[in-house]
């Protein structure tokens, strides 16, 4: 069985190739950054014996996305879980004081990525007429919205949208569909936020423990590891201090 995983070159994507290797599974992994991928490939690899492959490819360009999934088919490697994970909040601005570049690159990653790969993907699934699963991470971000929060908030709800439309044009063809909402996870989410301002993104996480990016690939992995006639819908995972997106305990 082979898992992709797109945005695996940090984070939570990064934490479910390792989780999947190390259970001996086959992976591809997806992202921008090829000198990351090249080295999660060989790290992967040598640690776990499993094959790993790596498509360097910016999931915001849909004929890139298509060429990648073309060579995937040409290599007869045959994609069984997709992990729509590949995303990214930009900024944390009123909607008057929002910057369109922002915008832009939360819903062409964000919506319009998982978009083009889905429909790649999919279509490939049903092709192959054997079993498919489809796990998208959304965020607590898609079940409320928060100040400042408007379009990354609005690209989430719309994640949360189409997992529940992707389980309802997919349930045919035995294709299982999935989410994961997480609150707040420690990764470079803030970093690439708030542009690269690394002191900034420290003080989201000051005074609170935040999800490790593997509290998250546990779920993933539990969620695609249920018996063939479970589907687990949609989790939403917070961390113990965190209630919602705007309630939590600091301690100083
Ligand atoms: P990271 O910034 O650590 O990882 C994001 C990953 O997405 C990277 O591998 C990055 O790869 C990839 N990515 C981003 N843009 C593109 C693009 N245009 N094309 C291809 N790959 C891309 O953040 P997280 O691990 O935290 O984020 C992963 C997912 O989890 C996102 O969808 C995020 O919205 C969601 N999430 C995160 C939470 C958090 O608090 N951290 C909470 C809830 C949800 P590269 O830069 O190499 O292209
Ligand atoms: C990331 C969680 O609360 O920063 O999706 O939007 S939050």
């Amino acid at each position: 069985m082979t898992v992709l995983i797109t945005g695996a070159t940090s984070g939570i994507g990064l934490a479910c190739a390792k989780l999947f290797a190390k259970n001996k599974y086959n992976i591809v992994i997806t992202g921008r950054r090829i000198e990351r991928l090249n080295s999660i490939k060989n790290q992967l690899e040598k640690e776990f014996g499993v094959v790993v492959t790596s498509l360097n490819f910016d999931i915001q360009n849909q004929v890139e996305v298509k060429n990648a999934i073309n060579n995937l088919k040409n290599n007869n490697i045959n994609v069984d879980v997709l992990i729509n994970n590949a995303g990214l909040a930009a900024g944390l601005s009123t909607i008057q004081n929002g910057e369109l570049k922002h915008w832009e690159s939360m819903i062409d990653t964000n919506v319009k990525g998982l978009l083009y790969i889905t429909k790649e993907i999919s279509n490939w699934m049903i092709e192959q007429k054997t079993f498919g699963h489809i796990i998208n991470i959304g965020s607590i971000a898609g079940k409320e919205v928060y100040p400042n929060g408007n379009v990354y908030c609005a690209t989430k709800h719309a994640v949360d949208a189409l997992n529940k439309a992707m389980r309802i044009d997919l349930l045919p063809y035995n294709i299982k569909v999935s989410s994961v909402n997480p609150g707040m996870v420690e990764t470079e989410f803030s970093i690439v936020r708030f542009d690269g301002d690394i002191d900034r993104a420290k003080k989201v996480y000051e005074g609170i423990v935040p999800l490790k990016p593997e509290d998250i690939a546990e779920t993933v992995f539990w969620i695609f590891n249920r018996p063939a006639h479970v589907n687990i819908n949609d989790v939403v995972i917070m961390p113990t201090a965190q209630a919602n997106s705007t309630i939590n305990i600091r301690k100083n």
